[in-house]
């Protein structure tokens, strides 16, 4: 089945077209649609998916999938969470993801509290009145400084205890089987598979 991704993170994609593995992944940017960028105005992980997902079903009148996503730090009362992608933005610049890691630790100082997760929240649009939604969540700490390649965004200073290592210390395989992404996507893929997506 080919799936409309609601977009523009090619980390993102490419993590969600192996979780979703059988089934083709676009997004707006690689298949023409150029100025795909919903104000995300939402309170939620789960409001802002819906707002991206039903931004890209008014366009293609297609079953879209849409994913917000973010870390919450406990230290920071939940920060930077639904801002995550625009944590410490200049002027609406964003930073890049080695800035806004630094920014983060710096933050955090030498607090003790260092408890954090990320959280998905993930809709599969059907039309714009069904849905279905999930939302997950990897529990982890924040290290006190950024180890490791792979992976995107916040992964170099998450590490997961129980494994010793950053999220960015794991192969692509590794992270989507435990990842708060990884998670989400397998549910909304047991729902696919179970025909749940069906017309009513
Ligand atoms: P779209 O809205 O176009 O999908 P985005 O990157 O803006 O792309 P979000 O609004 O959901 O996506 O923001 C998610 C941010 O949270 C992302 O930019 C990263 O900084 C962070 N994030 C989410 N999932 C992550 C992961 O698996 N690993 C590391 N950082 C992650």
């Amino acid at each position: 089945m080919t799936l409309w991704f609601a977009s523009g993170n090619a980390h993102k994609k490419t993590e969600l077209a192996a979780i979703l593995s059988g089934h083709s992944i676009k997004i707006p940017a690689e298949e023409g649609i150029l100025d795909f960028n919903p104000p995300e105005t939402g309170k939620t992980f789960l409001d802002n998916a819906l707002i991206k997902a039903q931004a890209l079903y008014r366009i293609l009148n297609e079953p879209v999938i849409a994913d917000d996503s973010g870390l919450s730090v406990d230290a920071l009362e939940g920060r930077p969470g639904i801002y995550s992608s625009r944590y410490g933005a200049d002027a609406g610049k964003p930073l890049s993801d080695s800035a806004r890691n630094a920014l983060l630790l710096q933050e955090l100082a030498d607090t003790p509290l260092r408890s954090a997760r990320f959280i998905c929240a993930m809709v599969v649009l059907l039309t714009e009145d069904r849905f279905f939604a999930v939302q997950e969540t990897l529990e982890g700490e924040i290290l006190r400084e950024a180890r490791g390649l792979s992976g995107f965004g916040y992964d170099p200073i998450f590490s997961i205890p129980t494994l010793g290592r950053t999220v960015a210390e794991l192969s692509a395989a590794q992270k989507n089987r435990i990842s708060h992404r990884g998670k989400a996507g397998n549910r909304l893929a047991a729902l696919l598979s179970a025909g749940s997506f069906d017309a009513p």
